[in-house]
């Protein structure tokens, strides 16, 4: 017995179970939907079956409207092959809203073995899906190589299947089916959360790179930052024994062709140099110090409240050297006495009349010698003094640069050290605010899959037993279906 209007049949069956679903949400059109897979002759068929059944809408995939379930599907396949996977989740797709399915194997009069193809489909449908056992199929040449085309068997086929008076009420049912199959899969997979867990990974793996991220580069720069800071210490101080080393060797070598009278220029110009090493030395430093805190993208060390200090040493003592002159002008004297006495001996043996010529003349060379060797041996002690002199002034430059250096340094490292802190601070600060940001949308995906498993929990026993109980009018259709075809038919079925 059918019900008068086969939709309201269809939707009593789901409000039996839930009031509250009204509709599956689909809308029926009379248009017979032609489809398949590529190239499969769905054009053809369609074509044919126009012109064969001119009272029926024919449509393919392409021509159906959005939101629009066919009232029939032929689904058409090529006996070239049997189908595949993707052939199936095709049929899927067609027949979602629609229980009316017809299979169609094409170009029968090119492959003829289509037969074996067909069973072969026929299998592979049903093992698919269990609601693809009942498909009829039968096989059609809609655009041979040769003669008319061969729809016959399907004509007739899509005639009794158009007029069947239960279709629309199975259409709706299966409609039905597919809509709460969609529906529970949703309530499913939001109560598990399975759309958030991407994005929950996500934060996730971010808030543990960011945590990674601050302890590597702290470690980072806190190792860069000492290095850095020991480097500088030991070039530094290279530099400014260097820089000492070499005016010491400048200033000896200027001693050598030093006269008496040069000599106060010369403490002086030492003087300056040794100044002029401290601003070297200095300025260094500074060059140095300020590249460390640039690579180190940090502020720039404060200069020192004033230059360095220049070690001040007092003069060479050039005039305190009383016993050294006496014993000088001694040998001095007794140097020029044996010249004295050497050389009026030699007048003496010359001439016997040259005596007193000769003491003078002895005299004066004696003297002569004298003053001389006095003169040289006091400026070569002067040139020592000297020497000394620049060995303590660069000795006493060398340790002020080098304290100059470290104290620079040891400053130069405190101010790093603050200014890596407060970075530091910042930074860590920045990481902070978004780990709390990713917690804070995590917490929020975590509430809304909770909200969403309450959801499904209250939803989801109707929508199942609505679901159920389409399947099961569906199968009692079935079983009816059978029962009545073997009757009518005693065993002439059609593609069956
Ligand atoms: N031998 C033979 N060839 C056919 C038959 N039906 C279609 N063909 C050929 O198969 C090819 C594809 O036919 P179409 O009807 O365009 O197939 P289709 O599935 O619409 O193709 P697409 O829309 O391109 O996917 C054409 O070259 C047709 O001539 C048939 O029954 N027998
Ligand atoms: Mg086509």
């Amino acid at each position: 017995m059918t019900t008068p209007d086969p939709v309201a049949a269809a939707d009593a069956v789901v409000a039996a179970v839930d009031p509250t679903l009204t509709s599956p949400g689909v809308r029926s059109t009379d248009a017979v939907l032609v489809t398949g897979p590529w190239l499969a002759g769905v054009s053809s068929l369609a074509a044919a079956l126009r012109s064969r059944l001119p009272e029926v809408t024919f449509v393919e995939a392409d021509e159906l409207a959005v939101g629009t379930a066919p009232r029939a599907v032929v689904f058409a396949v090529s006996a070239a092959a049997p189908v595949t996977p993707s052939d199936c989740e095709l049929l899927d797709l067609a027949a979602a809203h629609t229980d009316g399915v017809v299979g169609v194997v094409t170009k029968t009069d090119a492959h003829h073995d289509w037969r074996e193809v067909l069973a072969t489909d026929r299998d592979l449908l049903a093992a698919h899906r269990p609601r693809y056992t009942r498909l009829p199929w039968v096989g059609a040449a809609a655009a041979p190589d040769a003669g008319d085309p061969a729809v016959d068997q399907l004509v007739d086929l899509l005639r009794g299947l158009l007029s069947d008076p239960d279709l629309l009420r199975r259409n709706r049912l299966r409609a039905w089916e597919s809509q709460l199959d969609k529906v529970i899969t949703r309530y499913r997979a939001d109560g598990d959360g399975a759309d958030r867990q991407a994005r929950v990974s996500t934060l996730r793996s971010q808030r543990d790179d960011i945590r990674r991220g601050r302890r590597l580069e702290k470690s980072q720069r806190t190792i860069a930052l000492r290095s850095q800071v020991q480097q500088a210490r030991v070039q530094l101080a290279y530099f400014a024994r260097n820089r000492c080393a070499s005016v010491r060797g400048e200033l000896q070598e200027d001693i050598t062709g030093l006269g008496r009278r040069r000599f106060a220029a010369f403490e002086d110009g030492a003087r300056r140099r040794a100044a002029e090493v401290m601003a070297e030395v200095d300025e260094g430093v500074t060059t140095h110090l300020t590249a460390v805190a640039a690579d180190l993208h940090l502020d720039a060390v404060p200069a020192p409240d004033g230059p360095a200090a220049v070690p001040d040493l007092p003069g060479p003592p050039l005039r305190s050297r009383r016993l050294e002159t006496r014993l000088m002008m001694l040998l001095g004297a007794g140097f020029g006495l044996g010249v004295a006495l050497a050389v009026s001996r030699l007048f003496t043996g010359v001439a016997p009349g040259l005596t007193v010529a000769g003491v003078l003349a002895g005299a004066a060379a004696g003297l002569a010698v004298a003053v001389w060797v006095v003169g040289i041996r006091g400026l070569l002690h002067d040139r020592g003094v000297l020497d000394r002199w620049v060995v303590d002034l660069t000795a006493a430059l060398r340790s002020a640069a080098e304290e100059a250096v470290a104290t620079r340094v040891v400053a130069a490292e405190a101010a790093l050290t603050g200014s890596l802190a407060a970075d530091e601070a910042a930074e860590s600060e920045t990481a902070a605010g978004r780990i709390a940001e990713i917690d804070a949308e995590l917490r929020e995906h975590a509430a809304a899959t909770v909200r969403a498993a309450a959801l499904r929990d209250r939803r989801l026993p109707g929508l199942l037993r609505a679901r159920d109980a389409v399947r099961a009018a569906l199968d009692d259709d079935f079983c009816g279906e059978l029962t009545d075809a073997s009757e009518r038919n005693s065993g002439k079925t059609v593609g069956y």
